[in-house]
């Protein structure tokens, strides 16, 4: 049976939930066919990726599907690309705003998600979830930890372990008093992931 680990963020800016780890909490493993290990990240640019790359060394899974909030994207995000540079207009959980820095000096421009990202989008659609490949996974925490992760897998030869990044959107409880923000269900988010675990291992 394959091992799936499954990474969601701690709330940051201001939110007191992030959907990302609210929604891996809640997968129906009943429904799956692989053992799935969930991991809550700190919304820190160091610490996130050191937490994942440690466990991703002592857990030695075949697919690592990083999740995190994207507040106003209207869509499953299924990360494309991950680029070397830390660029935030808020500081991380820590008080860390780190401008226009390289991620890694010696490592490539940028690293593509290994996960199926065309398929994934199209089993979503079929499922009448929203969902679009994203070319852009930002500057911040987020595309920090898609990078360093990916980097990890080149770098130590871990070509096995498919890994990649998914943005999901608000759910309806954080839009509450923010006028014309998208929201997504939270069973709806759950259910996009248990369809990307799904596709992935197939
Ligand atoms: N989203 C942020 C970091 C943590 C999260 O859930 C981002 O998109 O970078």
């Amino acid at each position: 049976m394959k091992k799936v680990l499954i990474t969601g963020f701690e709330p940051f800016g201001g939110e007191y939930i992030n959907p990302s780890y609210e929604a891996i909490k809640n997968i129906d493993r009943s429904n799956l066919n692989c053992e799935l290990f969930i991991l809550e990240v700190p919304t820190e640019f160091y610490n996130s990726s050191k937490i994942v790359i440690e466990t991703m060394h002592k857990l030695n899974p075949d697919v690592v599907i990083l999740v995190g909030q994207a507040g106003g994207r209207k869509e499953i995000s299924v990360e494309r690309i991950a680029i070397n540079i830390d660029d935030s207009i808020m500081p991380d959980n820590r008080g860390i705003k780190p401008i226009d820095n390289p991620i890694s000096l010696f490592g490539e421009a940028a690293y593509f998600s290994s996960l199926p990202v065309k398929k994934i989008v199209s089993e979503l659609k079929k499922n009448f979830i929203p969902a679009s490949v994203s070319n852009s996974a930002g500057t911040y925490v987020c595309n920090h930890l898609m990078y360093n992760v990916l980097h990890e897998i080149k770098e130590r030869e871990l070509t096995h372990i498919q890994a990649g990044f998914i943005h999901v959107p608000y759910i309806p409880e954080q839009t509450i008093n923010k006028q014309n923000l998208f929201s997504l269900d939270l069973n709806v988010i759950t259910k996009a992931l248990e369809i990307i675990i799904e596709t992935t291992i197939n």
